[in-house]
């Protein structure tokens, strides 16, 4: 990480399973973050509720999501003593910025994010206006903090162009307020396919459950969901013919045992396809089966969970309260 100081913000929707593609493009990069971070920087890593409920969740399934997803981050390795770990709907000064940018961004641009297409399409009429101004709650998130990084996938980079685009032009408009965020995107998992169909991403709201390798699968299912993994009409792996399928399980065994895609190339070729999605089972399997037992052991202790959120809950709103005073002033709200 670079001298200057950093403020690194991301965060994962509470609305559902967290899966394979969660952890190799976002969760990994946070952890191998937070390993490389100086005293001066700031890393912070949020549950976003409400972004959750841009589609409805079952209120009784989202209360439970969101424990289940700071769990999580803290099974995989972030620790509570290098990040603040918080729930979005905690903290109302994300709102509230939200609502503030939703009076900035033009809208022609929010009819271009190719999420808000792409969700709505699934939803038809059950389309809400909170999910066609989820960007401007996302670019609220990031900007309360004066973020610097965003570590994400692939799919949020429009969004995180989108926050820099209003940033600018908050910053225009009422003067200097806002810093500039970056994405950060890591090239070898910017986006973990769908095992069903290598043309699609993993998704937690995919109904195929054979597509997603969930991080809470049984081990003998995540073997059984690779082996059934769609390939091509090939038999062996081979370097002469890399199909989209093949290129997605070849990046996945890479991402989880620390090896690039060619070492994994190299070392695979030859091998039938039976034999390397075993073999990338049992890797799968190893990865995750350590993270399994400590998520477990976290929820059982429910109250050290609370803690960890109440304290990081308390430590970001001391930022974004000091952030949303300079807001108030420039646009003059209030008296
Ligand atoms: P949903 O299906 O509910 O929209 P999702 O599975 O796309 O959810 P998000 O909560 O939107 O997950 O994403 C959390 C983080 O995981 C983001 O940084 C996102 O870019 C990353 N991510 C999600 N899916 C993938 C994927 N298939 N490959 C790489 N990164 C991913
Ligand atoms: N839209 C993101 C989740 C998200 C986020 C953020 C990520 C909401 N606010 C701020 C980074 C920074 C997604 O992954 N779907």
């Amino acid at each position: 990480m670079s001298t200057k100081k950093e403020i690194i913000f991301s965060g994962i929707q509470p609305s559902g399973n967290l899966h394979l593609g969660n952890y190799l493009g976002a969760i990994q990069q946070w952890v191998d973050m937070q390993k490389r971070l100086s005293p001066e920087d700031t890393l912070i890593f949020c549950i976003v509720d409400l972004h959750a409920i841009t589609v409805y969740q079952d209120p009784k399934i989202l209360r439970q999501k969101i424990r289940e997803v700071a769990a999580m981050y803290l099974a995989c390795g972030i620790d509570p003593k290098n990040a603040h770990i918080f729930v979005q709907s905690e903290n109302p000064d994300h709102t509230y910025l939200s609502w503030v940018l939703d009076c900035v961004v033009p809208y022609g641009q929010m009819l271009r994010m190719t999420q808000f297409k792409d969700k709505s399409q699934k939803q038809q009429e059950g389309t809400t206006v909170g999910l066609f101004n989820y960007p401007a709650l996302m670019a609220a998130d990031i900007l309360l903090y004066d973020t610097t990084t965003v570590p994400v996938g692939e799919d949020q980079k429009q969004h995180i162009e989108l926050t820099r685009d209003v940033a600018e032009k908050f910053n225009s408009m009422y003067g200097e307020t806002f810093v500039l965020p970056k994405d950060q995107i890591d090239t070898s998992a910017a986006r973990i396919m769908s095992l069903q169909n290598p043309l699609s991403k993993m998704s937690k709201s995919d109904a195929d459950p054979f597509g997603s390798i969930y991080l809470l699968d049984e081990p003998d299912e995540m073997i059984k969901k690779l082996k059934r993994a769609v390939t091509d009409s090939g038999s062996a792996v081979s370097s002469e013919n890399l199909s989209p399928a093949l290129t997605n399980l070849i990046s996945i065994f890479g991402k989880v045992t620390n090896r690039s895609f060619e070492q994994v190339l190299k070392t695979c070729e030859g091998l039938s396809y039976g034999a390397f999605k075993t073999q990338l089972g049992e890797a799968v399997v190893a990865k995750f089966e350590p993270i399994q037992k400590k998520y477990r052991a976290l929820l059982e202790e429910s109250g050290e969970l609370d803690r960890i959120l109440d304290q990081g809950c308390a430590a970001v709103s001391v930022y974004s309260s000091a952030k949303i005073q300079v807001v108030k002033e420039r646009v003059g709200l209030g008296r």
